[in-house]
């Protein structure tokens, strides 16, 4: 990944963060987005201590066709040519039934996870296709695949997200741009402090006697998967922990 130019959204913490360390090491230039910009200030400051070829780091809000316009401009500024974009802002917000679900959670999921992965796409394929080269990498969840009670939205948003990557790829058929899902289970990284809203307690129940994915894991795939030989594209991949044999069978160690 010497000197690629590599814009990862959600760069703020968990995977996206994780990520940006892993193209970092192999001597990447790190393109951050996200919300909260001094925690994307500090995960580009480890960039470079890393070996980023450059980092840098600008507001990212993936739910606004207005913000994602003004970063891929800003972006332009750095660079004419992105190599890899990993899409991976999102998350999940509540874990309601339907029957109570709030607007505004369901709003959020559909904006983030769904809008903003075609926003972004939008944006940043003419940086890849004029190349006749460029690897898009978009991070969906097992969620997306199998449902669960209280994640209709997410499970929605998730499902979204998969259908995007496969048409994508298929409207992408001759440019040599590469279109790739991850899919991973449960991992331990800001994700449950976000769809409980701060309620800590409840979040660190979610990893209760489970050895989760940790967000290297997931970053360590995404790293791998656009590293293959430019003829060779994974088309989805799905990474869970061992514990987790199915979204509903996970394994948890008694408390002693
Ligand atoms: P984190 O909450 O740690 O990271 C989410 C990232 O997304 C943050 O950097 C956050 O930054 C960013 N983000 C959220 N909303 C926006 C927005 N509107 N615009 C720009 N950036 C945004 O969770 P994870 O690292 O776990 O999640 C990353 C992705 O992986 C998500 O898409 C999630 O759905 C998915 N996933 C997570 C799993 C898990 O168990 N952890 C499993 C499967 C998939 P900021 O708040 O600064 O904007
Ligand atoms: C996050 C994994 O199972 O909590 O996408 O929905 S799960």
């Amino acid at each position: 990944m010497k000197n690629r130019w590599v814009l990862i959204t959600g760069a703020s913490s968990g995977f996206g963060a994780a990520t940006a360390l892993a193209f970092a090491r192999s001597g990447a230039n790190v393109v951050l987005g996200a919300r909260r910009l001094a925690k994307l200030e500090s995960v580009a400051e480890q960039a470079r201590e890393a070996g980023a070829a450059s980092a840098s780091t600008h507001v990212l809000d993936v739910s606004s066709s207005a913000s994602v316009n003004e970063f891929l401009a800003w972006t332009q500024t750095l660079t004419p040519q992105i190599h890899v974009l990993v899409n991976n802002a999102g998350g999940a917000l509540g874990l309601d039934p339907v029957a109570t679900g709030k607007d505004e959670d369901w709003e959020m999921m559909m904006q983030t996870n769904v809008l903003g992965v075609l926003r972004v796409t939008r944006a940043t394929l003419p940086l890849m296709v004029r190349f006749a080269t460029g690897h898009i990498i978009n991070i969906g969840s097992i969620a997306g695949r199998v449902a669960y009670e209280g994640g209709a939205a997410y499970c929605a948003a998730k499902a979204g997200e998969l259908q995007i990557t496969r048409a994508l790829r298929l409207e992408l058929s001759g440019t040599h741009v590469r279109v790739s899902t991850i899919d991973p289970g449960l991992a331990e990284t800001e994700f449950s402090f976000v769809r409980f809203k701060g309620d800590e307690a409840r979040a660190a129940k979610v990893y209760d006697g489970v050895t989760p994915l940790t967000a290297e894991d997931v970053a360590e795939a995404i790293h791998w998967v656009a590293t293959r030989p430019p003829h060779v594209c994974v088309d989805e991949m799905i990474l869970k922990c061992t514990d987790q044999a199915a979204i509903h069978k996970v394994n948890r160690k008694p408390k002693t």
